[in-house]
């Protein structure tokens, strides 16, 4: 039986990467809800980020969104970054906000909107050059909502070529990382829609292409363990974006509405080798919190996957292994749960002190005043909100 204790270290290694976005206003359209204290510049958000960092010692680094987190000085922004104890993370590109890009960036049929939508990330792998960013992360809204509307075959070829004209101009410690999602803001076809069609596309490019999991885009009832477990076996898993959904892509608090999925995808993460430094697989959040607060909303995510990986971590697999082997459905099963059921809050609640963090982070944040502090400082000013 494993203890705690022997799986100390590798919790110790556990890095999330937070979305810059995360901390400014998001909604739905039907409102997008203020809170006081809500960032108004990227460098306020990665003061926020680094919040969560602080109280949790678990989210080290920090995604940006271009345009949305555009800076002239990105040397002054990573040094505001190391300021607060945390350095800059995966550049997300962004060609679903273009009035160009109505019917597609990458895939669309006119050469020139796809020459714009590949400036585009160029101008994202120099940003990359400045901030010693290693992953480019592209998700495309382009898709289609009516049958006939477009020629799915002909921008999937296009897609390839755009891809590939990205991909040749890659730093050598550089990555692609292309996200799948199954609809929206397409609802007919979207060009990248699940992992088949990323993992098809990043092959053709090279081993510098990797795919992105995104844990809020499979439709209902998707075993995404399953995913996890073939794209590390093939080598191109190459970061989660880790949230939970009830319904569709609802960006809520990852493991809250389902922590026994979550739990199981840490287990073929672990499994896999996915935790292992060398495996490359970064673990980003990307979630968009509508009514709950920012910071505390985070702080509660990144504990989350923390307490499901030490629940994966704990699984006894030579048990497990000889009972799958031996065709006990029940042992193995209850191998597997008793791991899941395993209570080990009060466990990580002790290990955090031992390494000068707080017990309960959540409990801390609320009495240390931040909130307040912004809420009071913050006046004036745009919030950021998802889309800026
Ligand atoms: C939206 C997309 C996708 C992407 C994120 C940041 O659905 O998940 O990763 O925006 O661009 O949530
Ligand atoms: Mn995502």
């Amino acid at each position: 039986m494993t203890a705690f204790d022997d799986i100390a270290p590798r919790l110790a290694a556990q890095a999330i990467e937070l979305p810059s976005w995360a901390f400014g206003n998001a909604g739905t359209r039907f409102k997008v809800f203020g809170t006081p204290g809500t960032p108004r510049t990227v460098e306020e958000k990665i003061s926020d980020a680094a919040t969560v960092h602080r109280f949790t010692g678990l989210a080290p680094t920090v995604a940006l969104h271009i345009p949305w987190d555009a800076v002239d000085d990105y040397a002054a922004l990573s040094r505001h970054a190391a300021d607060e104890g945390v350095a800059l993370g995966t550049i997300n590109s962004n060609t679903f906000q273009d009035e160009d890009y109505k019917f597609g960036s990458l895939t669309h049929t006119d050469a020139a909107v796809r020459r714009k939508a590949i400036d585009h990330h160029l101008q994202c792998l120099e940003i990359m050059e400045a901030t010693g960013s290693r992953d480019l992360k592209i998700w495309l809204a382009d898709g289609t909502n009516y049958a006939g509307q477009g020629d799915m075959r002909g921008r999937q070829d296009r897609l390839a070529e755009s891809l590939a004209v990205i991909y040749s101009q890659l730093g050598m410690e550089q990555r692609l990382v292309l996200e799948y999602k199954f609809f929206e803001p397409a609802f007919y076809h979207t060009d990248v829609p699940d992992w088949g069609t990323a993992y098809t596309q990043v092959a053709a490019l090279g081993e510098r292409a990797v795919v992105c999991l995104d844990t809020g885009h499979h439709a209902p009832g998707t075993n995404i363990e399953f995913i996890v477990m073939q794209l590390l076996r093939l080598g191109k898993l190459g970061s989660f974006d880790f949230n939970s959904r009830n319904y569709a892509d609802d960006d809520l608090i990852v493991g809250a509405a389902d922590p026994f999925q979550l739990f199981r995808v840490m287990v073929e993460v672990v499994r896999g080798g996915g935790l292992d430094h060398e495996s490359g697989v970064a673990f980003m959040l990307d979630q968009c919190h509508n009514v709950e607060e920012k910071i505390p909303g985070q702080i509660r995510s990144v504990l989350n996957v923390q307490e499901m990986t030490a629940r994966a971590l704990l699984l006894d697999r030579v048990a497990l292994t000889a009972a799958q082997e031996a065709g006990d459905v029940l042992g193995a099963h209850q191998i597997l749960m008793d791991a899941f059921y395993t209570d080990v809050r009060p466990a990580l609640a002790a290990w955090r002190e031992s390494r000068g963090l707080p017990a309960d982070p959540m409990r801390a944040y609320a009495a240390s005043g931040y909130q307040q502090r912004i809420a009071d400082e913050r006046v004036g000013g745009a919030q950021a909100s998802w889309a800026s």
